[in-house]
């Protein structure tokens, strides 16, 4: 990370391309000096003092030369009240990238350095007008790619994932507090009557940390996409399903088994939520040597996949080819699908029911376009499950749920030391631990790199 904290800052906020506006936003101390020497009001005057959040109409000019350089409309936010926390001068312009790019030239010769990807919100948080977990969330709005995406990453912006962790930080801090208190007093100690109500809190607190935790799994699905593997043996139609729900042929399909050698990903929309569905090789139990990667592919999309369409051909009779793959998957989400139902059937589904223990197969016939919208709907309810309120919190990141996780460790161990009846030292020591995770949340005594690392993932310009 280049530069100072207080130095000024500029980017294209928008954009590269050709558009109806671009905006150039400058952030620091010199940010209202350099818009007044690049200002000039529609008379061609330059403009003595701007007032905070009040939009101001007229052009940009090179001071050097005199050239006009594009019709504007400017706004100042005034520190601390913008996003930034600082001074921040926004100027609209019109959305070329050559205007766009003089402008920001002009900036930068006038004081200004070019800002680094996330570094305006990094300030943000430096500054304190938000905590990291809603820094966080900024990126996730910019990247949200579906409805339930955007509402989740609102709702964390919206500062409730924070003041959820929050409420649960000060209610361990007063239940520290008691334990230090025992600590600096030993004569009076932990009484009984205080253990106990120490254990209820520190129990409950634990719960609901847990239970946010286990929101990952759905959240983790609402912000990436959930992926969804299609397995079956050769030739039972796993390609023409992608192409069915992708309504466009972008897998190979022939008459003939192993035509599929590797996985393939491709991203749809299912109703409000994006799923990333991969097409597999067919698991055959004696392959040929070429189809060995596929196969060890197959595998690993079957473990990472959020839920399985297990697919079984009505057409063909059942063999071991099917035997291994109910094996593979047996362990995993699943839906079990019968395809090819346009054709006779040779098995019951008795017969498939002693293989696996199944629930409702879904019946399609991928060549008449039947059974797919039952499918479709399967799908959803298993991804999204029942609706919750757009309000209900979901980690959606992996550095959150980890935190969650190790403060439910450490409280576990507060718990112990507590009804064991250990010194209270111990107590104070895991307690810490746990606070210290949740704080880590919200982005309290955060390391640099941990910052340099979450705010390059962002696009220059926020
Ligand atoms: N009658 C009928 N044929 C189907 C249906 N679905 C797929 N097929 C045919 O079955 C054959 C195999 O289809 P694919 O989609 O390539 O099967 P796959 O499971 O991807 O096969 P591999 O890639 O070899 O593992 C093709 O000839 C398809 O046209 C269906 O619902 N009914
Ligand atoms: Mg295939």
């Amino acid at each position: 990370m280049s530069g100072t904290v207080n130095d000024t800052i500029t980017a294209i906020a928008t954009p590269t391309g050709e558009g109806g506006v671009s905006i150039i936003r400058i952030s620091g101390t010199d940010a209202p000096t350099i818009a007044r020497k690049l200002f000039r009001t529609p008379a061609g005057k330059p403009a003595n003092e701007f007032t905070s959040h009040k939009i101001y109409y007229g052009s940009i000019h090179d001071p050097a030369t005199g050239e006009c350089i594009d019709e504007v409309v400017l706004t100042w936010f005034q520190v601390p009240k913008s996003y930034t926390g600082e001074d921040v001068i926004e100027i609209c312009a019109h959305g070329g990238m050559f205007v766009s790019s003089r402008i920001l030239g002009l900036a930068l010769d006038h004081g200004a350095r070019p800002a680094e990807p996330g570094e305006f919100t990094r300030r943000a948080f430096m500054n304190g007008r938000i905590d990291l977990s809603q820094a966080e969330a900024v990126a996730d709005l910019i990247a949200a790619a579906s409805d339930k995406a955007l509402q989740s990453a609102l709702t964390q912006l919206k500062g409730h994932l924070s003041k959820k962790v929050n409420a649960l930080y000060d209610r361990l801090l007063s239940v520290l507090s008691q334990i230090e208190a025992a600590i600096d007093f030993p004569e009076e100690g932990l009484d009984l009557q205080k253990r106990e109500t120490s254990i209820n809190e520190v129990q409950q607190v634990r719960d609901e940390i847990d239970v946010l935790s286990n929101t990952y799994r759905q959240g983790k699905i609402f912000r990436e996409g959930a992926s969804v593997a299609l397995v079956g043996k050769p030739n039972v139609g796993k390609s023409s399903l992608l192409n069915a729900l992708l309504q466009e042929d972008r897998a190979i399909v022939t008459p003939h088994p192993g035509t599929t050698r590797d996985t393939l990903e491709e991203r749809v929309r299912i109703r409000d939520t994006h799923i990333n569905i991969i097409d597999s090789a067919g698991l055959r139990k004696h392959p040929e040597i070429i189809e060995e990667e596929g196969i060890r592919r197959t595998r690993s999309a079957i473990e990472r996949a959020d839920l399985v369409l297990v697919i079984f051909d009505r057409s063909q009779s059942l063999d071991e080819n099917d035997d291994l793959m109910c094996k593979e998957v047996s362990d995993r989400p699943r839906l079990v699908i019968i395809n090819k139902c346009d054709l006779p059937e040779i098995w019951s589904i008795d017969d498939l029911k002693l293989k696996m223990n199944m629930d409702n197969p879904i019946f399609i016939s991928v060549k008449e376009q039947n059974g797919l919208n039952t499918l479709i709907d399967a799908i959803h309810n298993h991804i999204v499950g029942e609706e919750k309120s757009c309000e209900t919190i979901f980690i959606t990141r992996e550095r959150h749920r980890a935190h969650l996780v190790d403060a439910s460790t450490a409280l576990g161990a507060t718990l112990e030391s507590l009804e064991q009846k250990l010194s209270e030292e111990f107590v104070a020591t895991d307690l810490d631990i746990a606070m210290n995770h949740l704080a880590a949340i919200l982005g309290k005594f955060v390391e640099d790199d941990l910052l340099d690392q979450i705010f390059n993932s962002f696009c220059i310009g926020k």
